[in-house]
């Protein structure tokens, strides 16, 4: 056997193993440019020698066999696949050998430069099926198996949402076969991986297997479940002609009430052909779902019938494809990031590789869960995916292309910038009056301002246009600083004199001037921007917002206890010790104290808002601890009953029964037996005392707020907030919201195209606000609107 024998039986043997991993089953092995690779060096071998070429050889075939789990169905009009074109040049010999082809009167032929006219339509990346519909009824679904015979999909068809079960309007073929793609769109994918994460499913690699997996579904209430969707490109089996185009067989197909391609257009020649492709490309990221390409087919179908087929490949079709998104390459290292929060993150070296156009040598790993998750070892032959504007990922390892010197990853111990710990992040839950703490996926450095790459993401943050809006600061200035060692903290931003700044690279008088007069101007942040400067961790501009005009200054802030955190808005238990720990954190107090006593006024510091006060009730209260069995209403009539969050604590078994079952009763003693559990909930409605709570039960703390004992009615459409944030905020100052107005009434707030509710507020003589009138009363509440 001579060499390239050997190189063609392993060639085949490999796509065929590649295949079977494909289209059977829906989970590749390696990226389709790997694939398309083997396959024409599989194709070239054969054309040296035709004598090795075999019936079995993939070269001869398309798509693989069909799973034997589903009936077959053989296609009465094969189902062919497309030529590819990579480059320029195979468009120009494609058109050359249509032209040729063509037997076309004489004088039409003008020195071969005849504009054939062609349909061009993106390339769907998803699985090619066929439609049967008699009568206009669908009866059957098929897949494309290897061409000639499919599987029958038809409960599965019918659970996606645009394939039409009934044809719209009239004239159909009795028999038409409708071919075309189903896929899934890039959010659909990403929606469904997301869910399949959450529930431990099966993920997938890209849209393409995700559509595959989803349709070849033994049971179709799972395909049902998916996002698939339907476009069609094409006819199978007809019993009667449609059009004389391509283009009118499709248009009439759409009325029908078949998904055609919005993209679907016509170009006249192939220099248009090209024109197509360049737009798509560009547009390639922004459309739904994902294409690998565009096909063109000549419009006209005499012209098709003339050109006929070539193997199982139409003459008078291309597909012509973008580069790859997904490419193999090495992983020659792993190293590992420190971000803002100290989180060390691992980040892939990979051996430099053209990925859709672009060199890619690192890629994002995200944590060491992700890289558990691949099974990655240093020396993995990898799948590496650009999918748009994203960061590089690593999709999936070529397991048996692992090599004997394989490396597993390890976290370090030390942080590779500073040398401090690295600690492995804890997730705190309560549940059932239970604190459980587990391991979370992210590792950090202990080290927070020592560390030279968490300082630098730390002030590039603080001076961020959204926190301190510092102009003129760019990364590599603070770079410098840090490692001129100028600032070690945010605070000694406040103390940088000019001399310090002009001999910086890229400085000069004027912009170390402006710099100055840039930090200057800083002092005076809002409350939340101060906050979210701060770069707590996953404390982002909403959080806070939230914390500021929740609890109105910085020094409650400070204090408050994660217990007390989770009364604001959208503030779960995890975010509120994360915020508790860093104002914990002696480090980072002292540089807060400093930045304050360095100039730092911040403005809007204020009550506490009314909003929050009404949030807390001691029922409220008692109900977050979580003691097993004690709900809201538990809680509701515990405080009925005891009172006193004291009373409580002391109540026996005989003083719970009086408000509360056995059950709950037990539940509540063994609860508040715990030493920590009852200094927890003390220090917890003291801090709540202290922060200005009208303590007592629900009734006591609405007496408190302005518009106690009144009730408001809304009426009319409002146009600067909604009915029901208005109905917030006036409950949020202790009105009652009423739907009917009577004499009762204490105030109507009336919009364009109130009726018959402000007819009988003036009748009684109540007062009636418009709009504006309503939002300056709650301004002067200190409400904004
Ligand atoms: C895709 N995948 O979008 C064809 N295709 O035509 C389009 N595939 C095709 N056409 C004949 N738009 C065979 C395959």
């Amino acid at each position: 056997m001579n060499a390239d024998e050997a190189r063609i039986l392993k060639l085949r043997a490999e796509l065929r193993d590649y295949n079977h991993y494909y289209h059977v089953l829906d989970a590749p092995k390696v990226p389709d440019a790997e694939y398309d690779r083997l396959f024409r060096e599989l194709r070239n071998l054969e054309e040296l020698h035709p004598e090795l070429v075999t019936s079995d050889s993939p070269t001869q075939r398309v798509g693989s066999a069909a799973l034997f789990a589903f009936s077959q169905v053989r296609h009465a009009v094969p189902m062919l696949s497309l030529g590819n074109a990579f480059e320029e040049s195979e468009l120009f010999e494609f058109n050359r050998r249509v032209i040729e082809g063509l037997d076309l009167p004489a004088g039409d032929l003008f020195g071969g430069g005849q504009s054939i006219e062609y349909t061009c339509e993106p390339k769907l990346d998803g699985l090619a099926v066929s439609l049967l519909y008699r009568d206009g009824l669908l009866v059957q679904g098929a897949t494309r198996g290897d061409g000639t015979t499919g599987e029958d999909i038809s409960v599965n068809v019918r659970t996606v949402r645009n394939i039409p079960l009934k044809l719209n309007g009239s004239g159909w073929p009795a028999v038409l076969e409708v071919r075309g793609e189903v896929f899934m769109s890039k959010a659909g994918f990403e929606r469904l991986n997301a869910t399949q994460m959450e529930v431990g499913g099966k993920t997938f690699a890209n849209p393409r297997n995700a559509a595959a997996g989803s349709l070849r579904q033994l049971d179709s209430k799972i395909t049902a479940s998916r996002p698939l969707e339907f476009c069609c490109y094409g006819l199978g089996q007809v019993s009667a002609n449609i059009a004389d185009t391509h283009i009118g067989n499709l248009e009439q197909l759409k009325a029908w009430g078949l998904p055609i391609s919005r993209e679907l257009k016509l170009a006249n020649g192939i220099d248009q052909c090209l024109e197509y492709y360049r737009d798509i490309g560009v547009r390639r990221n922004d459309l739904a779902y994902e294409i690998d390409g565009v096909v063109f087919k000549v419009n006209s179908l005499a012209y098709q019938r003339e050109l006929g087929f070539r193997a199982r490949e139409p003459r008078w079709a291309i597909a012509h494809k973008f580069p790859a998104m997904e490419e193999l390459t090495e992983l020659l290292d792993v190293e590992f990031q420190v971000g803002r929060t100290g989180a060390v993150t691992p980040v892939a070296r990979l051996k430099p590789v053209k990925v859709a156009g672009v060199t890619v040598a690192n890629a994002t790993l995200h944590n060491m869960d992700e890289v558990a998750r691949l099974g990655l070892m240093i020396g993995d032959t990898v799948i590496i995916r650009r999918a748009g504007d994203v960061i590089p990922q690593v999709m999936q390892v070529v397991l048996e292309r692992r090599p004997d010197n394989a490396r597993p990853v390890h976290i370090p111990e030390q942080c590779p910038v500073c040398g401090s710990q690295v600690e492995r992040t804890q997730l705190v839950k309560r549940s059932k009056g239970k604190e459980t703490v587990s391991e979370g996926a992210v590792y950090r450095c202990v080290g927070r301002l020592a560390c030279a790459a968490q300082l630098k993401q730390a002030i590039i943050h603080f001076v961020s246009r959204r926190a301190m809006d510092i102009e003129g600061l760019g990364e590599k200035s603070v770079e410098q600083l840090v490692d001129e060692g100028l600032v070690s903290s945010p605070a000694d931003l406040y103390t940088l004199g000019f001399e310090q700044i002009v001999d910086l690279e890229g400085f000069a008088e004027l912009s170390s001037k402006n710099l100055l007069e840039a930090i200057e101007d800083s002092k005076r942040p809002t409350l939340a921007r101060f906050i979210y400067a701060l770069g707590i961790p996953d404390v982002g501009e909403e959080t806070a917002k939230v914390l500021a005009r929740s609890l109105g200054g910085l020094e409650r802030i400070m204090a408050a206890l994660p217990q007390v955190l989770t009364y604001l808005p959208d503030i779960g238990l995890e975010v509120a010790s994360e915020i508790h720990a860093f104002f914990e954190d002696e480090h980072n107090r002292t540089v807060i104290a400093q930045l304050l006593e360095r100039g730092l006024q911040l403005q809007d510091q204020g009550e506490l808002h009314p909003e929050f006060a009404a949030s807390t009730s001691l029922a409220g209260m008692i109900a977050k601890l979580d003691i097993p069995s004690v709900g809201p209403t538990g809680a509701e009539k515990l405080v009925a009953r005891l009172e006193t969050l004291d009373k409580i604590i002391a109540a026996d078994g005989i003083d719970l029964r009086q408000a509360l079952t056995i059950k709950q009763a037990t539940a509540v003693r063994e609860f508040f037996s715990v030493a920590e559990n009852a200094e927890r909930a003390r220090a917890v409605e003291a801090q709540l005392r202290e922060f200005g709570m009208h303590w007592g039960s629900e009734k006591k703390l609405v007496e408190g707020l302005p518009l106690a004992g009144q009730t408001w009615v809304l009426t009319g459409s409002l146009e600067r907030m909604s009915r029901d944030v208005a109905k917030d905020k006036l409950e949020s100052l202790g009105a009652k919201v009423a739907g009917s107005v009577s004499a009762k009434t204490h105030c109507v707030v009336a919009g364009p195209g109130a009726g018959s509710k402000l007819t009988k507020a003036n009748e009684l003589g109540l007062e009636v606000l418009d709009e504006d009138a309503f939002i300056a009363f709650l301004n002067k509440q200190g409400i904004e609107a």
